[in-house]
Order: structure tokens, then C-alpha cells, then sequence
């Protein structure tokens, strides 16, 4: 053993990664030389151990990559073109505080947008740290929503009336059915140990059943039954299944008539009347078409004796989970898929109870678990807000947007955007759908004047920056994440060792402009970023964790990790389980809205007051499947999180990007396993290798979401990209992200 090397527990780099794990570092002379995960021996239920996946062990690929930013750039060819000159951080700072200035001068602060960007949950660090320097000086355009939850975060409350919808996962053990519904917390992290505690649940015996076009990570290790579906039809599978229930008597009667509303004609609300309820529209009293297994076997494709099957299973293996993924609202019309799985949880009395589970978004009972953020970004002068995905919108035609593309905070916007600074973010190109049309927006230096973006490397949305600033990584200063959804711990990531070249912290950048607007004093209030540190402990022992020791005790201590035990883990709507009239649901009527009066007085289009299956706009049923046939899906995959360690090459070895593609719709186009393919529509293409595989269902291909765009002299993107493929169209109520709503072709690329 070297006496030299140090080892410091501290936490895999909080990218927005649905894990938080802990990590051992050793540090020799200045350097990390070596990664290990959690080194304690027990995995107690109520707090086990937080052991990192493949991407935190190959972490230092990325800390030490030969590509690494190391000084400040600016542009000097035309924009998108990658030609840069090395500048220095004093002019790089000047530059910036003037074009804020003038541009604040000639638009107002509306027209600064500081976009989405999820590079970094450490608090101290990432995209708050420029909204903090921002709203001390005028403020900046507002977002709101966010690209992972766009549908649920809007659908769950409607339903609800919060979006704390889940037990404690400890609970998951009570269980006695879990429908893993478009789920894979095995490779999407949803929260370090999901899988785990799905896993415990198995072998108590728990019977699993997973439904996903692709026979997933988790399909494959956690569950004892796979359902292909078709994409983007699941509120089809879903009405099935209540018409099975209900047809047979399945459903739970005396729960629905004391605790849900607009089930039937004796449960409608009073402020509806002549308003469809859900059973009118399983019987097809309106449109003449019950919803039989039969009709929706048609549509997604699931044999009409499993869908009676699974209706079956679910309604009658009391507690039962109905856990919805994440993939299937970022679709078209996401809102309905949510609430219909709400629906199937409320008419099987499955809330409320040990071992069941309402759906939605189901954020943790209690205190909703982690991902707060603590660092104080003070208030934004500007009031008015867009929803994050209508970016481009704002960009294009800002004054044209009203509340009726999800404006919130005035009527309408009165300029469009005019800069952008983008921090911890690769959402200008990479993330976003459409990246041709994106590509095409921002090159123009005429509508967005100017941009600055913030990272560790020359991303896809850094090359159309006009000014660059490197980053240090996470290892390279303090800070604090505090699990992802769910969350009953701290981890701290203290400074490990120095950045390198010219590199600084988010917070010293920001630190660094706030002096030249003028405004230093009351960015920094003094502290470094070790004293914001401090700082932010202290406001989790004010509102979450009391017993949280001290910074340097917990310092001292080595520990990562700080943990409060779940011994009696929270069961959402308890009390509103037990009393409904004392403990009523925030929701207009205080019950579980099936029928949301709400929506029923917006009567807006595509948005029914109760949850129904609305035909996406691109569909293989459209006519659009005459020339793109294929249904295109990007998952999260193991190998990024997002597109952050997209250059990783250990994770690339060990999961090479390719398209997913069934046999028989490889062989009818003469496509050979691992051969390169075209993968177009419309707005773009993309070339890579693929992989047949019977792992996903037929008429549909998977390409890993997260590559970098790398577009060769021809504009066809070579990584596999998938957002060339995607559209920017938002969903109708939400005004949300609908990448995974797509139609391609494939072709063997001769
Ligand atoms: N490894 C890894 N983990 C991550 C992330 C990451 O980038 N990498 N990102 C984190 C973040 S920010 C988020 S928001 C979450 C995202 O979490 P999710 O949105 O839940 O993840 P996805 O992989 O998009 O989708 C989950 C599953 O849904 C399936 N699916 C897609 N379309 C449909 C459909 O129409 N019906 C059904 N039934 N299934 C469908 C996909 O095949 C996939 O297996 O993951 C978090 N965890
Ligand atoms: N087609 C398709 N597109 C999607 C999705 C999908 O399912 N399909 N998922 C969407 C979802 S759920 C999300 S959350 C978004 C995520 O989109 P983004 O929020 O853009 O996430 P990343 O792609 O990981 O980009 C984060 C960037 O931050 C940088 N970074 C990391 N740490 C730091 C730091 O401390 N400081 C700074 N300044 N930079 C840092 C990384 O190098 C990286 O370039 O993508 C969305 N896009
Ligand atoms: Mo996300």
C-alpha cells in the first residue's frame, strides 16, 4: 500500500444521471489515479449502499481526456464552424459583461435566455450560478417545465393534485404485482437502487411484468414476463385493460364512489353535466366504440388474451404498482398516457395502501425526495417564463407567443431572444429535437446575437458558441447533490484536486463577471464555493435533515455519504385514503380526478377531461408511414447520461452506439448484422452501424439517445445522433417535448 496515495470518499459527479452514488477516490500527487464505489459490507433495506455504475468507474476517462477545454475561446469564422482563438479570461469576462449590456440596452433582460441544462445537479455549480449573476442584474427570460418530465409534471397534478405521488421504495417490497410500464430502471437510473429494491421485491416473489417496444435492460434482469407494445400507444393498452376490469367486475367500487370523480354517471362532478365519464367512453357511448381488447390489439399490437390477462393479474394481485416510465410522456400526446395510468391505479383502489401505487410522476411522500436546489438564484426581475422546449420559438418569433404556447407570468413575450448563455447544457444543438433546424436558427448571428457557452468540452452546442469558457469538473471544486428523485441522503463532493490549464468553477466564472457588472458583492455574499458549501448544509438541516452534522465533521469523518435510515417508509395519500373529507386532494372537487373539470372547462383541443388514446401525429398508422414505416424510440442508455460522456471511450467499448433493429425488418431491407445503415426522414439523417436484435419488437428501431452530432461535408450525421431525426412539435396541454414521437427509414448504406 502506498503511503502516498490518499483516499477520499466522495460522490460520482452529479450530471442529471438518475443515480447518486458514492465513489472512492485515490489521489497521488495532485492526481485521481483510481475510482472505487461504495466500500462498505452491508446493504441494510433501509439504507443501502450506493454502488456506482459503469460510468462513475470510468469517470477519470473523462476527467483526464486529451480534449478537454482548457482556456477561453472566441469565435472567429462564420458561426457553427469550430474556429476559435485563444483569448484571456479578463477579456473573455469583458466581452461578455458588454454584450450583456448592450444587449439589455437595445431588447430589455427578456431577451437573455440562460437555457436548460442538467450538466450539473452539485448546486454550487452548473446553470444556477449564471441565473444568480443574471437576476442581480436585471434578470433573464424564464423557463419553466423541464425536457425530462414535460407531460407528467402537468398531467400528474391534474389528476392528484400533487405531484407527490409515490410511497418510499422500501414500500415496493409490499407488493404483490409490479407492472414495469416503459420502466428500465436497470439501465436508466431512476434513482440509485430502484433496481435494487425491484430485485428484493422479486425474490419475496413478486411477479414482474415489464412493457416496452424494446425487451430492456430490465426486461431482461428484472422481470419474470416481457410486453412488447407498439410506441406511443400504451393509453390504448391501458382503456383495455379498465374495460376488462370494469366489464368484469374487477374494479373497486366502494374506493372509487368515496374517492374519485367522473368515473361513472353516479361519480360526476356537479359542474359537468352532460360530460362524458370514463365508463361512457370504455362502452363507446359517445363514439360507438367500446374499448375492447380486441380494439386495442389493432392498435398496439399486444395480443388481445394478454391485455385480459394483465388486466386480470393487476386487478386482482392486491397491492399492486403500476410504474410509469418517463420515455412514454415524452411523446405526443403525453398527458394522456399518464392519466390513464393513473386511472387504472384509482379504479383498482391500489392508492393510498402499503404496496400499491397511485402512478404518476410519484415523487416521494413526504418531502418529495431530492433534486432541490438549494443554491440561492434570488429573484428573477424578469417575470415572464416559456416553457423550456418552445426555446427555438422564442428565438424565432418571441413576440408571437401568448399564454397559448404555454407563456406563463404575462399575456404574451415582447422580444425575442437575442442572447443566450448557456451553462452545464448541450440542449442549443445536441439535446433538443430537430438539430438541423436548430443548426440553421443559430447560425444566423442576426437573430441570436450572441452566444456563450460554458463546458468541459468542444460539444456540438459549443461550436456555435461566440465565446467559449472551460469548466473544471466536479472533482475539481466542492459540491453537494442530494439523490435524484427519490432521496434520503446527502453526498458531498469535495475538492479533490486542482483543474487544469485555465479552468474555473461555474461559481468563480460567475464570481468573475459579477465584478465587471458591478455586482460582486451580492453574487458572492463573500463566501467561496467551500463556504456555499457550508451554507447549503445548513439550509438541508433547517427544512430537511436536522440531525446533519458539520460540514468539517462529515469532512473529517470521510464519510461521502450522509444517510437518514427509512424505517417506516411514507405511503402517499394515506390520510386521504383513511378520511377523504378531512383530508381532501388539492384537485378542484378533492378527489382523484378521472374526469378533470378543469380540462373540461379548457376544452381545448387533442386535451379530453377524462384520459383517452389519441392517434399520434406520426404514426404508422398516418399516411406519413407510406414513406417513413419505421417508428424510431432513443433510450437513456448505460453508456451517457445525456450526451455528457458520449466520449468516453471505455463506455463506448462497452456499449458501442448502434440502431436496434428486429430481423425481419433487417432482412426485408437486405441488412446484415453490424453493417452500416441510413437511418432519415424528413428533417435529417444518420449513418451508423447496426445491430439485429430480437430484443426489439418489429417495425420499430432504437438509437441510444445522447451521441454527438458529427455531421460529415454532406450534413448526414455519422454517431447516430438521433435528434436529426426528431421534431420540434410540443404537446397540446404540457407544451412539452415529444422527441420520441417519430417516423424514419432505414436503408443498408452501399
Ligand atoms: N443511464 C442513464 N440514466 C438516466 C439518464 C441517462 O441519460 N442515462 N437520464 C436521466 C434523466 S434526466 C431522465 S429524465 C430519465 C429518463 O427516464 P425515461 O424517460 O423513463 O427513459 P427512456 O429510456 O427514455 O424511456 C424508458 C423506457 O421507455 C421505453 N419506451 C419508449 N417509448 C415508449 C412507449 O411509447 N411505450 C412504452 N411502453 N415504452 C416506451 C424505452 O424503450 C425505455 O426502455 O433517466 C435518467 N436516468
Ligand atoms: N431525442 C431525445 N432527446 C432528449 C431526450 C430523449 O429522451 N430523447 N431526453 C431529454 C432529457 S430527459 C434531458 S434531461 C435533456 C438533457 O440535456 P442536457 O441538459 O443538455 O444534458 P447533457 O447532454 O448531459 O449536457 C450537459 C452538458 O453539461 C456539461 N457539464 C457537466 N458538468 C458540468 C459543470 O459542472 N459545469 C458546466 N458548465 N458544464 C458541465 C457536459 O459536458 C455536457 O456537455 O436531454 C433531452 N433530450
Ligand atoms: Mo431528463
Amino acid at each position: 500500500m502506498d503511503a502516498n496515495i490518499k483516499k477520499i470518499r466522495t460522490a460520482c459527479p452529479a450530471h442529471n444521471c438518475g443515480g447518486r452514488c458514492l465513489l472512492v477516490a485515490h489521489i497521488k500527487d495532485g492526481r485521481v489515479i483510481k475510482l472505487d464505489t461504495d466500500d462498505r459490507t452491508h446493504d441494510p433495506l433501509e439504507a443501502p449502499r450506493l454502488v456506482a455504475c459503469a460510468r462513475g468507474r470510468a469517470y477519470l476517462q473523462r476527467q483526464y481526456h486529451p480534449d478537454r477545454l482548457l482556456y477561453p475561446l472566441k469565435r472567429i469564422g462564420p458561426r457553427g464552424q469550430s474556429q476559435f482563438k485563444r483569448i484571456s479570461w479578463d477579456e473573455a469576462l469583458n466581452l461578455m459583461a458588454a454584450e450583456i449590456n448592450r444587449i439589455r440596452e437595445q431588447y430589455g433582460s427578456e431577451a437573455i435566455l440562460v437555457p436548460y441544462g442538467t450538466g450539473s445537479y452539485s448546486q454550487i455549480n452548473g446553470s444556477w450560478t449564471a441565473r444568480r449573476v443574471l437576476n442581480q442584474y436585471g434578470g433573464s427570460l424564464g423557463i419553466t417545465n423541464s425536457y425530462s418530465w414535460g407531460a407528467i409534471n402537468v398531467a400528474t397534478p391534474l389528476v392528484y393534485g400533487t405531484l407527490q405521488t409515490g410511497n418510499q421504495r422500501q414500500d415496493w417490497l409490499n407488493s404483490r404485482y409490479i407492472l414495469m410500464w416503459g420502466w428500465n430502471p436497470a439501465e436508466m437510473r431512476d434513482g440509485t437502487n430502484s433496481d435494487y429494491f425491484i430485485k428484493l421485491a422479486r425474490e419475496k416473489g413478486v411477479r414482474i411484468v415489464c412493457i416496452d417496444p424494446r425487451m430492456s435492460l430490465s426486461a431482461a434482469t428484472l422481470a419474470d414476463e416481457w410486453v412488447p407494445i407498439r410506441p406511443g400507444t400504451d393509453s390504448a393498452l391501458m382503456t383495455a385493460m379498465a374495460y376488462v376490469i370494469v366489464t368484469e367486475n374487477l374494479h373497486d367500487y366502494p374506493f372509487i364512489r368515496t374517492h374519485c370523480s367522473g368515473f361513472d354517471s353516479t361519480t360526476m362532478p356537479q359542474d359537468a353535466p352532460g360530460a362524458e365519464s370514463y365508463v361512457d367512453y370504455l362502452m363507446g357511448q359517445n363514439d360507438g366504440i367500446p374499448k375492447t381488447p380486441e380494439w386495442a390489439e389493432e392498435i398496439c399490437s399486444v395480443p388481445r388474451e394478454t391485455i385480459v390477462r394483465i388486466a386480470r393479474e393487476y386487478a386482482t394481485h392486491k397491492p399492486a404498482i403500476l410504474y410509469q416510465g418517463y420515455g412514454m410522456q415524452r411523446r405526443a400526446y403525453g398527458e394522456q398516457v399518464v392519466r390513464a395510468g393513473c386511472v387504472l391505479a384509482a379504479i383498482t383502489g391500489n392508492i393510498g395502501i402499503p404496496g400499491g401505487w397511485a402512478s404518476g410522476l410519484a415523487k416521494q411522500a413526504g418531502d418529495g425526495g431530492g433534486m432541490w436546489n438549494t443554491f440561492p438564484v434570488g429573484n428573477n426581475p424578469v417575470k415572464v417564463s416559456i416553457p423550456v422546449f418552445l426555446w427555438t420559438e422564442a428565438v424565432l418569433r418571441g413576440p408571437e407567443l401568448t399564454t397559448a404556447e404555454g407563456i406563463t407570468g404575462a399575456e404574451r413575450l415582447t422580444q425575442s431572444v437575442k442572447m443566450i448563455w448557456s451553462v452545464a447544457s448541450n440542449i442549443l444543438i445536441n439535446q433538443h429535437a430537430n438539430i438541423n433546424r436548430s443548426a440553421e436558427i443559430l447560425r444566423d448571428d442576426k437573430k441570436v446575437e450572441f452566444i456563450v457557452v460554458q463546458d468541459h468540452f468542444l460539444t456540438p452546442s459549443a461550436r456555435f458558441a461566440d465565446l467559449i469558457l472551460p469548466v473544471c469538473m466536479h472533482f475539481e471544486t466542492w459540491g453537494v447533490n442530494d439523490g435524484w428523485k427519490y432521496s434520503d441522503e446527502l453526498l458531498l463532493l469535495p475538492k479533490l484536486v486542482e483543474a487544469p490549464g485555465e479552468c474555473r468553477s461555474d461559481y468563480e466564472i460567475g464570481r468573475g463577471l459579477a465584478a465587471k457588472l458591478g455586482v460582486e458583492k451580492e453574487y458572492s455574499e463573500g463566501r467561496d464555493e467551500k463556504g456555499w458549501l457550508d451554507w447549503l448544509l445548513s439550509v438541508y438541516r433547517k427544512h430537511r435533515f436536522p440531525d446533519l452534522p458539520s460540514l468539517d465533521e462529515l469532512l473529517e469523518k470521510n464519510v461521502g455519504v450522509w444517510t437518514r435510515p427509512v424505517i417506516h417508509p411514507k405511503i402517499a395519500f394515506e390520510d386521504f385514503r383513511r378520511d377523504p373529507s378531512k383530508h381532501p386532494l388539492s384537485t378542484p372537487s378533492g378527489k382523484i380526478e378521472i374526469l378533470s373539470t378543469e380540462l373540461l372547462h379548457k376544452n381545448l383541443n387533442n386535451v379530453p377531461a377524462i384520459p383517452k388514446y389519441i392517434q399520434e401525429w406520426e404514426s404508422p398508422f398516418g399516411e406519413e408511414a407510406k414513406r417513413f414505416p419505421l417508428q424510431a424510440i432513443g433510450h437513456h442508455t448505460y453508456h451517457r447520461v445525456h450526451s455528457t460522456h458520449d466520449n468516453n471511450d471505455w463506455l463506448e467499448e462497452a456499449f458501442p452506439q448502434r440502431v436496434f433493429i428486429n430481423p425481419i425488418d433487417a432482412h426485408t431491407r437486405g441488412i446484415k448484422n453490424g453493417e452500416s445503415v441510413k437511418v432519415f426522414n424528413d428533417r435529417g439523417a444518420t449513418i451508423l452501424p447496426c445491430r439485429i436484435t430480437l430484443r426489439i419488437m418489429p417495425g420499430v428501431i432504437d438509437i441510444p439517445q445522447g451521441a454527438w452530432w458529427s455531421p460529415g461535408k454532406d450534413g448526414i450525421d455519422r454517431r447516430g445522433s438521433i435528434n436529426v431525426l426528431t421534431s420540434e412539435h410540443w404537446s397540446p396541454l404540457a407544451c412539452a417535448t415529444t422527441q420520441h414521437t417519430i417516423m424514419v427509414q432505414v436503408e443498408k448504406v452501399l
